[in-house]
């Protein structure tokens, strides 16, 4: 690690306050050069500490940058990992406020509820399989706290993975009933098609993602409880969305997750 437990203490601030204030700030990077990926952990897991001494829970975790598409577009190529807590959850069907959130982005994912522990650091794809209690269909609102979404791999695990919204479907799946890696997902802005793909984009199968995920947590000494939901990760490239704006994300087999934004 780069940073003094200081350091880590004031990006912590600095952060949240940029998350509170819904206002972009440069990259970590910028001030701190040789700031590693396990210095962006320590931000976060600081950051998430910081949330839950103030009595809110944790609803989750959610691994991003999974698929091409995603590494594309933002530049990087290793997954990431971050925490959900519960008051960012939004109902399907609801309104979601864009005042609070800097420039957000709409992701469609696949989400897992899980009923036992995973442990890592050998998680594989079948144990995920095996301890998830449902499937859902859901959408992310990522929104990055970095001036004009740029950033690299420490400042965005440091910003909480982009986290700002998660909106889980109201239609739940049973693992068996489904190929995992074969849903396939539109997403619709305002009535328009604007993106599409298919699940296997996430690591081949999305049950893998939360293997990684899994295994990510290990090296930070942790475990993914029972009743956990859980993002596997964007399918497409994210959308950007404002005040306005209707976003309806089909997944075949899976049903729609629809949300408005003003
Ligand atoms: C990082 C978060 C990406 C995903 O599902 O790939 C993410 C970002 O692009 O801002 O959540």
């Amino acid at each position: 690690m780069a940073l003094t437990p200081n350091e880590v203490n004031q990006l912590c601030d600095r952060v949240l306050a940029a998350q509170r204030g819904a206002y972009a700030i440069p990259k970590l990077t910028d001030d701190f050069p040789a700031m590693t990926v396990d210095d962006g952990y320590a931000v976060q897991a600081a950051l998430r500490r910081r949330l839950c001494a103030e009595g809110r829970r944790q609803a989750g975790w959610k691994i991003g940058l999974t698929s091409k598409a995603k590494m594309q577009q933002m530049g990087v190529s290793v997954p990431s990992i971050g925490f959900l807590m519960e008051d960012t959850a939004r109902a399907d069907g609801s309104t979601i406020s864009t005042q609070d959130l800097v420039h957000p982005r709409v992701e469609c994912e696949i989400a897992f509820f899980t009923k036992a522990e995973l442990r890592g650091p050998d998680c594989t794809a079948e144990q995920v399989l095996a301890a998830t209690d449902y499937v859902v269909p859901a959408i992310e609102i990522i929104d990055s706290r970095f001036s004009g979404f740029k950033f690299d791999l420490p400042s965005v695990i440091a910003d909480n993975g982009s986290s700002a919204r998660f909106v889980p479907g109201s239609t739940r799946h049973t693992v068996d009933a489904l190929d995992l890696r074969a849903i396939h997902v539109s997403l619709e802005k305002n009535g328009e098609p604007v993106v599409a793909g298919v699940s296997d984009a996430v690591l081949g199968n999305p049950a893998i993602a939360i293997a990684m995920l899994v295994n990510l947590l290990a090296v930070q000494g942790e475990s993914l409880p029972a009743e956990s939901f859980v993002m596997s990760g964007a399918i497409t490239e994210a959308i950007p969305v404002k005040a306005g704006d209707s976003i309806r994300a089909k997944f075949d087999g899976m049903g729609s997750v629809n949300i408005q934004f003003d």
